[in-house]
Formats: C-alpha cells, sequence, structure tokens
C-alpha cells in the first residue's frame, strides 16, 4: 500500500501563522518576513513527517488565510472591488478581512468590512471558508504562481510531491452568485483554466494531484451530478494523473458515479463508510487507485490499528500497489501535536492523537501491511493497550449518568402548562412593561477582567481574592444596568473566559488541553475542550455568581447558561456512544443548574444554543432525525421548571426559516435572535409561521462600534411589531456584548431603553 495524507494543519504547533500574520497586520512585519514565516512553517510541516517515509508528499495545503479563498486568486476569481493595486497579498487579505478587523460573536464569524468576502463553514467542521463570487461578468485567468513557489520548495527536499486543489464542480458549489446569473454555465470556462493549470504542473514535474470534490459526499441533484460527469470527462486527458478525493460522508446516491468517474485515482472515506469500501472496489477499473481514509482526520482519538489492519489487510491482498492509505479528510480540523500537552492527564493523554501523531498510525499501518505485522508487533501491542484502557475506564462510565439517561422520558421535557397559561402567570409575578428590556447576557470583558482570571489561572491570587474582585466586577456591571434603566439585568460573566470552556471546566468527562488550537477562521482559532466521559455536574456551576448579582438588586437577574447541544458541537466528542447519548448526558447535567438556579431564587433563566444550527447534517434526509434529539435536549434541559419560571433562549445569526418549526417546540418562553443587519428581513418567516411565544429580534448591531440610534430602533420594532403581537415582543442587541467597551455600550444601551419607552408610548395612545 501506498502512503499519503490530505492536508496537514498549517497554524503551527505554536500557532506562528496566527502570530505572524496579526503582526503583519498590524504593520509590524513586513511582506517578506510574514512569507519568510509561512515558507518556515511548511518546511517545519514536510520536515516532521520527512522521517514517516510516505509514498508522496502534499503541497498546497498551506494558505495564509483559506484555502477556498486560495482557489479564487489562482483562478483569478477575487471579487473586483477587491482589486485596488498591484500588491496581490493585500488584494487577498482585503477579500479575507476587508478594511477593518473581523468581526466575532458567539456564532458564525462575519466578514468585516463592505470589501470582504462573506464567511461560512466548511461543510460540518467548524472551519469557514471565504466564499468565491460569481457573477455575468466572471472569467478565470490562471495564476498558479503561490503554489507553483510551493511545489519548488517541497520538490528541492523530496520528489514526490503531491499537490492538493479543490475541484472545479466543488468551487463552483461553494461560491454565489452575486447577480441573477447560474453558476453552473461557468464551468466550461472554469475547466480550460484547470486544463492549464494541470499542463503547468506537469511542466513542474508533477505526477499525481489530489483534486478535491468533497460535494460527492452531499445529496446532489441531477444537475450537479451531470456537472461533474462532464468535468472530469473534460478532464480526462489530463497530463498528470488526478486523485479524486471525497470526504467528510459516506458516498451513498453518488457511488456509482464517483466509482465511473475517469480518473486515475479515487480517495474515499472510509471511516463514515467503510461499508461502501468493498462495492467502490468492485467498481473501479483494473488501472484505477484507490485511496482509503482509514484514520479520522476530524477527530482526535487514537485508531485502533488493529481493528482496521484486520479489515484492511485482505483488500491489500487484493489490491496491492493501487491500495492507497491515508486519513479521511485532512487534518485541518485537529490540533497539531499531542507532544505538546505536557500538563495532560497521563491516562487520557495515551487515548488520543493530534495530527502528528495520526500521521504515525498510518505510518505503523503502512508498515503493518508492506513489512508484515511483525515489524511493527511493539506498536500495534502498545495500541491495543491504549484501545483497552479507554473501552473499560471507569473513568469513563459512570453507572448513575448512564441509569439517569435510560430513564429519560417524553414528559422530562415539557412543561407544566402551555404558554398561553404560563406567560399569564410570569406577567403577575415579573411585572415587567410592554417592550421589556434586557441584554444578551455577557458584558465588556476589560483588562481588569482578563487580568483577574489570569491571576487565579496562575495561582498569584487565591479563591477569596478571586471572589472578591469578580464581585466587584458584577456589582459594577449591575449599577450600570440600573443607570441605563434595563428591565431585566444579567450579572455580565466576568468569570468566564469562552461560553463552552467554562461549563467544560465545571462538568465532570472534559479535560483540557494547553496548545490544542484548531483553526476557526483565518487567524482565529478555537480550543475546544475533550469530551472522554460520562458527563456530570459535580457542583453549582453558575448560582453563586447569579446569586450575588440578584442580592444586590430589586430588579429581576437572568441566569446565563450553556445549552447541551452548544457544548456538544463545540467540544471534541466521544466515538463510543451515539452522539445523541453524549448530548442527553450533558442535557440532564445542565438541567440540574437550572434547577438549582431556580431554588435559589432567579426566576429567568437563559440558555443559549448559538450553535444548534450549525451541525445540522449535510445530508437533508438526516435532518429530522438531529433536530429530535438536539430540540429534545435542551427541552430536558430548560422545561423542567415551574410554569412561573420564565426560560430564554439566544441563537446568533442564522437563517432561521427552515428550522423554524423545530426552534418554536423548545418552547422557551423568550427567544433573542440576531436581525438587525438585515432590517428584520429575517422576520419575514414570522409571516408564514405563527411564532407561539415571545420573541426578542435584535435591534442594533452589536459588532458595529456606532451607536445605534433611537428612531432606527423604534421603527425597526414596529416592523416586528407588524408581524408578531406587542405582549410577544422584547426589546434586545442581537448578541452578547463581551466584545465591546464599557464607552460603546454605555450610550448604545441608552438609546435602546429610550427607544423601548417610546415604543410603550405608542401602545396608548
Ligand atoms: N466558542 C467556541 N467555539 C466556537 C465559537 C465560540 N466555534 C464557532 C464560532 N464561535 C467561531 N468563532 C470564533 C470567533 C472568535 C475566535 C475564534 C472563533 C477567536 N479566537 C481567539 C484567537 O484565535 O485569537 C482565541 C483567543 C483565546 O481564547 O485566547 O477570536 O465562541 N468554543
Ligand atoms: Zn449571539
Amino acid at each position: 500500500a501506498k502512503l499519503h495524507h490530505l492536508g496537514f494543519p498549517r497554524i503551527g504547533h505554536k500557532r506562528q501563522l496566527k502570530f505572524s500574520l496579526e503582526k503583519f497586520w498590524r504593520g509590524e512585519i513586513s511582506e517578506t518576513q510574514l512569507q519568510q514565516s509561512a515558507s518556515e512553517l511548511r518546511a517545519e510541516n514536510w520536515h516532521s513527517q520527512q522521517t514517516l517515509a510516505f509514498d508522496f508528499h502534499t503541497v498546497g495545503d498551506f494558505s495564509l488565510y483559506d484555502q477556498v479563498l486560495d482557489m479564487s486568486l489562482l483562478l483569478g476569481n477575487l471579487p473586483k472591488r477587491a482589486i485596488q493595486g498591484e500588491n496581490q497579498l493585500d488584494n487577498y487579505f482585503r477579500v479575507a478581512r476587508g478594511r477593518s478587523q473581523q468581526k466575532q460573536c458567539c456564532s458564525t464569524p462575519h466578514a468585516g468590512e463592505s470589501d470582504a468576502g462573506e464567511m461560512t463553514k466548511w461543510f460540518n467542521t467548524n472551519y469557514h471558508y471565504i466564499v468565491p463570487e460569481f457573477d455575468q461578468q466572471t472569467s478565470f485567468e490562471l495564476n498558479a504562481d503561490n503554489l507553483l513557489l510551493q511545489i519548488k520548495e517541497l520538490q528541492r527536499i523530496n520528489k514526490n510531491a503531491k499537490p492538493v486543489i479543490i475541484g472545479p464542480v466543488t468551487y463552483l458549489w461553494l461560491g454565489k452568485e452575486k447577480d441573477q446569473s447560474n453558476k453552473l454555465t461557468l464551468l466550461p470556462a472554469l475547466l480550460k483554466t484547470y486544463q492549464q493549470l494541470l499542463q503547468k504542473l506537469q511542466e513542474n514535474n508533477i505526477q499525481w494531484l489530489q483534486i478535491d470534490e468533497p460535494i460527492l459526499a452531499l445529496e446532489l441533484n441531477n444537475e450537479w451530478q451531470t456537472a461533474l460527469q462532464s468535468a472530469y470527462h473534460t478532464l480526462k486527458q489530463s497530463p498528470v494523473k488526478l486523485l479524486l478525493t471525497t470526504y467528510f460522508g459516506e458516498l451513498k446516491d453518488n457511488l456509482l458515479l464517483a466509482s465511473q468517474l475517469p480518473v486515475a485515482g479515487l480517495h474515499i472515506d472510509a471511516i463514515n463508510g467503510q461499508h461502501e469500501v468493498s462495492q467502490v472496489a468492485a467498481l473501479l477499473a483494473p488501472e484505477q487507485v484507490l485511496s482509503l481514509g482509514v484514520i479520522n482526520g476530524c477527530n482526535i482519538w487514537k485508531t485502533d490499528l488493529n481493528d482496521t489492519l484486520s479489515w484492511l489487510a485482505p483488500l491489500h491482498e487484493q489490491l496491492q500497489d493501487r491500495l492507497w492509505i491515508a486519513p479521511n479528510s485532512s487534518l485541518l480540523h485537529v490540533p497539531v501535536d499531542l507532544e505538546s500537552e505536557i500538563k495532560l492527564d497521563s491516562e487520557i493523554k495515551n487515548w488520543l492523537a493530534f495530527a502528528t501523531q495520526k500521521l504515525q498510525e498510518l505510518s505503523l499501518l503502512g508498515s503493518a501491511l508492506n513489512e508484515g505485522l511483525d515489524t511493527v508487533f511493539e506498536q500495534f501491542s502498545e495500541n491495543k493497550l491504549a484501545i483497552t484502557s479507554r473501552k473499560n475506564s471507569t473513568r469513563i462510565h459512570n453507572p448513575d449518568v448512564q441509569k439517569s439517561v435510560a430513564s429519560i422520558n417524553a414528559q422530562l421535557g415539557d412543561r407544566q402548562q402551555g404558554f398561553a397559561l404560563r406567560s399569564a402567570i410570569q406577567k403577575k409575578s415579573l411585572n415587567l412593561p410592554k417592550y421589556p428590556t434586557t441584554t444578551i447576557g455577557s458584558f465588556p470583558q476589560t483588562k481588569e477582567i482578563r487580568a483577574t482570571r489570569k491571576a487565579k489561572r496562575s495561582g498569584e491570587i487565591d479563591a477569596d481574592e478571586y471572589q472578591q474582585q469578580i464581585q466587584q466586577s458584577i456589582q459594577f456591571c449591575i449599577e450600570q444596568q440600573h443607570k441605563i434603566g434595563l428591565d431585566v439585568l444579567v450579572h455580565g460573566e466576568a468569570e468566564r473566559n469562552d461560553m463552552v470552556e467554562y461549563f467544560g471546566e465545571l462538568l465532570a468527562g472534559f479535560v483540557f488541553t494547553q496548545f490544542a488550537w484548531v483553526q476557526s477562521y483565518g487567524s482565529r482559532c478555537v480550543k475546544p475542550p475533550i469530551l472522554f466521559g460520562d458527563v456530570s455536574r459535580p457542583q453549582p456551576m453558575t448560582v453563586k455568581w447569579t446569586k450575588y448579582a440578584q442580592s444586590l438588586t430589586s430588579k429581576k437577574v437572568k441566569g446565563m447558561l450553556t445549552g447541551p447541544v452548544t457544548i456538544l458541537n463545540w467540544s471534541f466528542v466521544r466515538d463510543d456512544q451515539p452522539i445523541k447519548i453524549t448530548c442527553q448526558q450533558i442535557a440532564l447535567a445542565i438541567r440540574e443548574e437550572v434547577l438549582d438556579l431556580e431554588r435559589a431564587g432567579i426566576e429567568i433563566i437563559q440558555i443559549d444554543e448559538a450553535a444548534l444550527r450549525e451541525k445540522l447534517p449535510l445530508q437533508r434526509s438526516q435532518w429530522s432525525n438531529y433536530l429530535n434529539w438536539a430540540i429534545e435536549a435542551f427541552r430536558i434541559t430548560a422545561n423542567g421548571v415551574a410554569d412561573k419560571t420564565q426560560i430564554h433562549t439566544h441563537m446568533c445569526y442564522s437563517e432561521f426559516n427552515d428550522i423554524i418549526q423545530p426552534i418554536a417546540e423548545m418552547d422557551a418562553d423568550v427567544i433573542t435572535i440576531e436581525t438587525s443587519r438585515s432590517d428584520m428581513q429575517l422576520l419575514n418567516v414570522f409571516e408564514a409561521f405563527n411564532y407561539p411565544n415571545a420573541i426578542g429580534p435584535g435591534v442594533y448591531d452589536i459588532h458595529s462600534p456606532n451607536t445605534p440610534n433611537v428612531e432606527k430602533m423604534v421603527s425597526l420594532m414596529q416592523k416586528a411589531a407588524q408581524r408578531i403581537p406587542v405582549e410577544q415582543l422584547w426589546v434586545n442587541p442581537d448578541c452578547g456584548l463581551k466584545t465591546r467597551q464599557w464607552h460603546e455600550v454605555e450610550p448604545a444601551l441608552i438609546n435602546m431603553v429610550e427607544a423601548a419607552k417610546k415604543l410603550r408610548a405608542s401602545c396608548k395612545s
């Protein structure tokens, strides 16, 4: 068998790329210095792979910002508005970032100022790419300099360079038409440019090209299937051999199509589609290569090498050198190197593999297949011990948690009474005005707050001192909200860094890393907690802070929690049980927190599900299954409270239209959503669908540093009032305020409260 991989993380094991990029953007280093550090990073990655004796070395997996944007540059398809001079890198970053910093909030990041391209999620991963743009005038022009330069860099150390690019049909699929044109009509012109590239690659001594068509894992209509057919028949005479890759899922209805495309080799995802392997193998022509993705490129668990070898060996007998093995996807989605984690619990560390370790695993599999198991017997035995230790560990399996999950029944997710009845009860006890005002939960994370948390982590201050300092921040936050005149207050979340990390650190079943960063977009990374075992809540997590905040005011303080689906989706999760079960465990743990808050006298509790929409399955036919358990998990978390307790939830920017029914089924008393930037267009959905409960459509964009205008907010709310009964409307910003400064937040909220007052006055007249 031959060995290769589809792509390696480019951020660097110490996030060197992030720091170089940000220095460059701040003007602290030159373009030459940035390119120099990029080149060193590539060399570092290739060097670490050199010892593994792979048959091919991947190039083109590096990117200064995003591999899809790199394709747009390579194809001469940057948006015209961004091309403002000769400097290619300036133009490139203009599309990536606009003129100013990237906007960020708790969900999908938004591109910056007007020049920037749109950003969206890369299939079902947590990576975001820059959306290619098409219109009537779109034409392509090959610009392969960057890729050729990197190929030459690699060829200087290793001759077997295998470049990777995104295939033409997936490239079109990822992009968006900016006018009435149809992007599929661009395919013939696009293919001409691909043909020129193939020619150039051949001139540069390239034998194999990895061409990614991950849309083969989606449910494609006839048009797109035909596009794939015609594209690869056009590229049939390619002067370099094409390894067509698909990943992130099974082939299903595309299996025959993929197996019959006229390419030299096909890579399929044998992690998600192991049952399809023999079918594909049987369909391939005798000279075609079959590359199997046998190591999971999206999770952080060790591969069961013995198990993998046992089903791979017979295929190897059959295919010999026509069999290639690789991780199923690019390793972009996992952290770089487990060796950096010197503080990680050693038992758990022994169950894990990051990108570097996954390539070592592949190398071991290769040796076992090619030279015999006896040459790597010791390593396979070690692997078996680790796999068994994980299977049987008492740290993973908690009978009490499993009992609770087994006893989940439908009633657990039901409120005692319907919305109409309980909202009447809440109106009486909460005594809020029409158009009540509130915020989404977080207030500015000041320098002082960050310093306090850092001092606690390093042991510089003790628990008492930490508590005092956080309480001071809470007190300040409550005072400010009083001054501003908000109706429902929050404690401000000074004690939290990231909304998932905070809860993960306090729940049993999670561990934390020091350096396990994964690129989210551009220079931005996340460090997802590792959910390794049954989840439980050893003690209350937020009650102390919330109770303290409530003690300072006669107004209602809203408790703030993160929902089970968001905690699940922003963590590395277990692969040894269905994620539905894992989600149920988290739901039960957060439910206990909800009930504890209620017992502590907190009458309004918000449970955020920022990531609910994010993990909708790639295949639409799987949506209802996902939504069923995701919504049920929220209901279990939230709905154990008395009728008097008001449940809120928050969702960031999402297209709600296609999931509004399931969202309504969550049965939260109030949902706050982002709408401000699209001028309440999002609310159009409420024309077709009678949303039964209360809604706070965000009235201003927290990403903008500008103070929102009172009249504008009044008119936005009036628009909302045309679709939603006034009794069901709340007034709030569109997201949390942690990335803003107090001098921005204060005038913005004062105006918002002013707008609510005007709205109330207009109700009376
Ligand atoms: N938390 C977690 N996961 C997430 C988000 C989150 N995944 C999806 C979405 N939000 C991604 N959005 C962002 C927004 C900002 C940043 C990363 C992802 C970011 N990261 C800092 C950086 O790279 O500099 C991290 C700095 C730090 O924590 O020290 O700015 O909200 N879990
Ligand atoms: Zn939000």
